[in-house]
């Protein structure tokens, strides 16, 4: 598929997915979707991308939502569908196995905070802003907002922001535990890459292991089922080369070479 929407970029074992409709402050509709879909695919399938970077172009706005003018004519069913859609696509960036690293740079609203939140790691510049302004529209969250804004951020914040559709700005959304860390825009793309290649310098196994038990930690809450799946988790990770490799190298003074096995 070639992208009209997005740009696709490598570099070194970093993918930096840039959503590229800055004239409608890169809103989300059908077809981006759809190419933001094609690329999440391909990164999960190619063994040489560790991390991916997901940014928006220009400088106003990561996402500004969904596409408005696609909202407009939904009835019932088409608005089951679109939201299930959406859910659909940003349940697999939220278990991809790869971290997925949101760098936030402007406008993250309705879809776009979604879209932010359904990634493993948020980092904001200082002109970064969230909300779910859909009340606004007449609408509700319909990309997992309610779900995952609760979980993140607590019910108190998450009816206030979903009940108002205020817009809060970086420096709060750090204070609410939205994201976790907050940068000038200049470092926002370079502190994001940083820490995308810190994180591919890891055991890929560990790294996919722990985005799996933190997932499912706010999926099935229970503290003793939780420890039983880490338990098994840790146990199959125990038998990886990756981690003979990781403690013997501690021990041997010497960085771990780790392959992904
Ligand atoms: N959709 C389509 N176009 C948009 C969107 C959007 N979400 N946001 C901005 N644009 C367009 C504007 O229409 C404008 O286009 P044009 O130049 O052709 O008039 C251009 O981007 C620039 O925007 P503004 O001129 O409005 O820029 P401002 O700096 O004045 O304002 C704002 C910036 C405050 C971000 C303003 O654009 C705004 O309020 N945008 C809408 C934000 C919003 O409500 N987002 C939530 C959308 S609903 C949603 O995301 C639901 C997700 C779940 C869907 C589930 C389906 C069932």
């Amino acid at each position: 598929m070639t992208y009209a929407n997005i740009l696709y970029e490598k570099k070194a074992r970093i993918l930096i997915l840039t959503i590229n409709r800055p004239k409608a402050l890169n809103a989300l509709n059908a077809k981006t979707l759809d190419e933001l879909e094609d690329a999440i695919d391909k990164a999960k399938d190619d063994d040489q991308i560790g991390a991916i970077i997901l940014a928006g172009a220009g400088e106003k706005a990561f996402v500004a939502g969904a596409d408005i003018s696609e909202l407009v004519d939904l009835d019932e069913a088409s608005g089951t569908a679109f939201s299930t859609r959406g859910q659909d696509l940003f349940l697999k960036i939220e278990n991809l196995g790869k971290p997925v690293i949101a760098a936030v740079n402007g406008f993250a609203l309705g879809g776009g905070c979604e879209l932010a939140m359904a990634c493993t790691i948020r980092i904001a510049s200082t002109k970064a802003s969230f909300g779910q302004p859909e009340v606004k529209l007449g609408l509700i969250p319909g990309y997992g907002g309610t779900q995952r804004l609760t979980r993140l951020v607590g019910k108190s914040n998450a009816m206030h922001m979903m009940l108002t559709g205020d817009i809060i700005p970086a420096q709060r959304a750090y204070e609410i535990g939205l994201v976790s860390a907050v940068v000038p825009p200049d470092e926002l793309m370079p502190t994001a890459e940083k820490l995308a290649g810190k994180i591919t310098s890891m055991g890929p196994l560990a790294v996919a292991a722990s985005i799996e038990l933190v997932n499912k930690a706010y999926e099935e809450p229970q503290l003793s089922e939780g420890l039983r799946r880490e338990a098994k988790l840790f146990g199959a990770i125990c038998a990886t080369e990756d981690a003979k490799e990781g403690t013997s190298a501690f021990l041997a003074k010497r960085k771990a070479e780790f392959r992904g096995k």
